[in-house]
């Protein structure tokens, strides 16, 4: 006989059916034992009756214990989903030992366990989703004619601010984790023109904050012939339809969450653009101590986007605060043609975007004023030399989007293993 999965018990009707998964609870009374069982989609009640050879098995077991069952499923109003299966036969697979894992543990705790804290019904919930982002996101590109190429992990210059860069011994010489794809995209885009990746990037911030990893999923996108205006339109395309998969796919889960899955029917372009001078506008008229040049930081990003119900788009940042690949203003020298994309309801920056300078000697400038070697960015230069074209694109941090999309308190819990500064275990 097949094994069935515990949610599609729930909509069966009577008959013999085989389970297997860990055991979720366990309640021992005079004349029954009830197992709670759960599997990858769900779980479903059973109970064994004293006097089978099941009952014998079962006094000892404790949860998160693994088995398989032979029963009969019968409905049953009083059980969860209606639904319970007699057990005839039961199989221990996988003894557990005492769970470490009770109500009321402390977060910290829970990080030190979360090779086991990830089987709990909060992290399956987000786990799902995540895998629907991130396929959602694979498949928004794939629609749209982008070819998927991956760049290299161990890189030999900065891509994004210096200061976060991992540094790693390379056989003798330094090296380090990549921060972003994006120009290994560049260079890709001469060859295949719209072009995409996802895959890890390394952020060395000691930043203790709700929105920051070490180590986070980075979807990043390249497109050649493409302004500013063309990437803004991908990245709201992309980021409606990943929200429109998560409503059709997800709804259970968001909502077990803590979502109200309609909020994501409302997740349509176009979205709310307002320049970077208005935003230091708004931010002061709300009393923030800020003027033009400095960079909005989490507390100015969750001040604008509190009230949104949809993503709002941050246009033109000043060259100061922006890194050196930036295509500068053609009305203003102090600006470049950039985007960051804040999720609303406060939750802040999810993508940064930018047309790309395409310029070899201003290009070449840009690396001298942040005192960075323009030997090591030769490569890069190059791409400037032969059949440069206009290009823009983008990264979207995948934990920062699932974080918003589950309504998430912390990013870690958007990513089974969180690296932070002080975690790397397990
Ligand atoms: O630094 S970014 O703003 N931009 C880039 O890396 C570009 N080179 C991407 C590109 O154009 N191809 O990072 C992009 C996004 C940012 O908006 C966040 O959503 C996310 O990457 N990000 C992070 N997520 C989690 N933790 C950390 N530390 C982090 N840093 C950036």
């Amino acid at each position: 006989m097949q094994f069935t999965k515990a949610k599609d018990a729930l909509s069966k009707k009577e008959g013999d059916i085989q389970l297997r998964g860990w055991i979720y609870r366990i309640r021992k009374l005079k004349t029954k034992i009830f197992i709670v069982l759960r599997d990858a989609s769900g779980s479903i009640q059973c109970v064994i009756e004293k006097g089978t050879s099941a009952w014998e098995k079962a006094q000892d077991l404790l949860v998160e214990s693994s088995i398989v069952i032979k029963g009969h499923l019968r409905k049953d109003k009083r059980a969860p989903g209606n639904v319970e299966v007699d057990v005839e036969k039961l199989n221990v697979i996988g003894e557990a030992e005492e769970f470490p894992i009770h109500k009321d543990k402390s977060v910290s705790f829970l990080l030190d366990v979360r090779h086991l804290w990830i089987r709990s019904k909060k992290m399956r919930n987000i786990l799902k989703v995540r895998n629907e982002i991130l396929h959602a996101g694979r498949n928004f590109f794939r629609e749209h004619g982008f070819y998927e190429v991956t760049g290299p992990m161990f890189v030999a210059q900065a891509g994004e601010e210096g200061s976060s860069l991992f540094e790693v011994e390379y056989f003798g010489e330094k090296a380090y984790l990549s921060q972003t794809s994006q120009l290994h995209l560049e260079a890709a885009i001469f060859s295949l023109e719209k072009v995409f990746t996802m895959g890890p990037s390394f952020r060395a911030e000691k930043s203790f904050t709700p929105r920051h990893l070490t180590e986070y999923t980075h979807l990043e996108a390249e497109e050649a012939w493409c302004d500013l205006e063309g990437t803004l339109k991908t990245q709201e395309e992309l980021i409606a339809f990943i929200a429109k998969r998560v409503y059709e796919n997800c709804n259970e889960e968001v909502k077990q969450l803590g979502r109200d899955p309609s909020d994501l029917k409302n997740i349509k372009p176009p979205f709310k653009r307002i320049d970077y001078a208005e935003a230091i506008n708004q931010l002061q008229l709300k009393g923030f101590d800020i003027e033009w040049g400095e960079d909005l930081g989490v507390r100015e990003e969750r001040a604008l986007t509190k009230n949104e119900t949809k993503p709002l788009f941050i246009l033109n940042y000043p060259k100061d605060v922006k890194a050196f690949y930036m295509k500068q203003h053609p009305d203003d020298p102090q600006r470049v043609l950039c985007d960051d994309l804040l999720a609303p309801e406060g939750y802040g920056e999810i993508i940064g975007g930018s047309e790309r300078e395409t310029e070899y000697e201003r290009l070449l400038q840009n690396i001298k004023e942040r005192g960075e070697d323009p030997q090591k960015y030769k490569w890069y230069l190059d791409l400037r030399k032969y059949g440069s074209v206009p290009h823009s694109g983008f990264g979207l941090g995948m934990e920062r989007l699932i974080r918003w999309l589950c309504k998430l308190d912390h990013i870690r819990d958007a990513i089974p293993f969180p690296r932070t500064p002080n975690r790397k275990y397990p």
